[in-house]
């Protein structure tokens, strides 16, 4: 007798397999099977041929309806440093960017599941930079990020409809615009707001012309507050590029914090600097200086979600996400 037919003999689906894991609140889906070969050579480089020609790639993994504007997905790659065991490419809702502090330790945390490493010290390769990971065991991990640091303090920008703010510009592996006299209420209530807010300051720094390094815009908005937890620093909401909210306290955004805390001798070196999210969760900083380069320590925890395999139906008038 013939097997009766499946879903699968019926129509040539693609298989994307992928894990989800959340650091903080925040989602990770790390492909792991199935993804574009992106040839060899630098990370930037294959950032580059990633956002030219692996668009709908990039829609179909981390948009709806497979997943939503929140998810931060993570495409692991042969490393071109030798002294790398693996590289990865880290996108969102919108195009890939540049560093990913949650991503990265949701990373670690999938690849442990997998039992492809063990408690121990690895070097991860990104388009912006060599990041050294320390997969600490018990779901935990350590990112010693790439060199960070202010580009600009206390710059002026006026909000239309809200009046004058003033932020510091500062690059931890992705642009942040930090600022803290936004009269806002960190709440996890409040978050359309603080989106709506966030949304229209971006806007604002893009019409005034004000970037980071080399005309990079500032596509991530980073908004402190007090604590609720005294045991922490400071609370912060961050808009990310596409319009989502960050659930985590933001690697990139907390190396970001450390580098203009340093700057304005606010926080020293070895010091921790707790930072709590808008949900609450809180990852755990510090820095260290090599000469001149500040280089923040990230540590958070993330948790497995989900195994699962994406489907590509071609019939699907959807399956490029939207
Ligand atoms: O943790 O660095 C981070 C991050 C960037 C965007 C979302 N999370």
């Amino acid at each position: 007798h013939a097997a009766p037919a499946r879903m699968t003999d019926t129509a040539p689906f693609r298989r994307i397999q992928v894990i989800d894991s959340h650091t903080g609140g925040e989602p990770t889906r790390v492909v792991v099977g199935g993804g574009p070969d992106l040839g060899l050579g630098p990370l930037a480089e294959r950032r580059e041929r990633f956002q030219q020609q692996c668009d709908v790639f990039r829609s179909l993994v981390v948009n709806e309806p497979r997943g939503s504007e929140t998810l931060v997905g993570a495409l692991l790659c042969a490393p071109s440093d030798p002294t790398c065991a693996a590289g990865v490419l880290f996108f969102n809702n919108i195009g890939p960017i540049g560093m990913c502090g949650h991503g990265a330790i949701g990373l670690t945390i999938t690849l442990a599941h997998l039992g492809r490493i063990e408690p121990g010290r690895f070097r991860l390769e990104t388009p912006v930079g060599v990041v050294t990971v320390d997969y600490l065991g018990d779901q935990r991990a350590t990112i010693e990020n790439v060199a960070s640091y202010r580009c600009r303090a206390a710059v002026p920008v006026e909000v239309p409809g809200r009046g004058p703010i003033t932020g510091d510009i500062a690059w931890g592996g992705n642009w942040f615009f930090l600022c803290a006299d936004h009269g806002q209420a960190l709440e996890a209530e409040n978050v359309a707001e603080l989106t709506a807010f966030c949304w229209q300051v971006r806007h604002a720094l893009m019409a005034a012309g004000i970037t980071g390094h080399g005309g990079q815009p500032i596509d991530h908005i980073e908004l402190f507050g007090p604590p609720r937890d005294p045991a922490n620093q400071s609370r912060n909401f961050v808009l990310c590029p596409g319009g989502a909210y960050d659930r985590s306290p933001c690697g990139t955004g907390t190396s970001a914090k450390l580098a203009c805390l340093h700057a304005s001798g606010q926080w020293q070196p070895g010091a921790i600097w707790r930072q709590e999210s808008i949900l609450g969760s809180v990852f755990e900083a510090a820095f260290r200086l090599d000469g001149p380069a500040l280089i923040p320590r990230i540590t958070g925890s993330a948790y497995i979600t989900a195994e699962s395999v994406l489907l590509l139906d071609p019939r699907d008038p959807f399956q490029a996400g939207f």
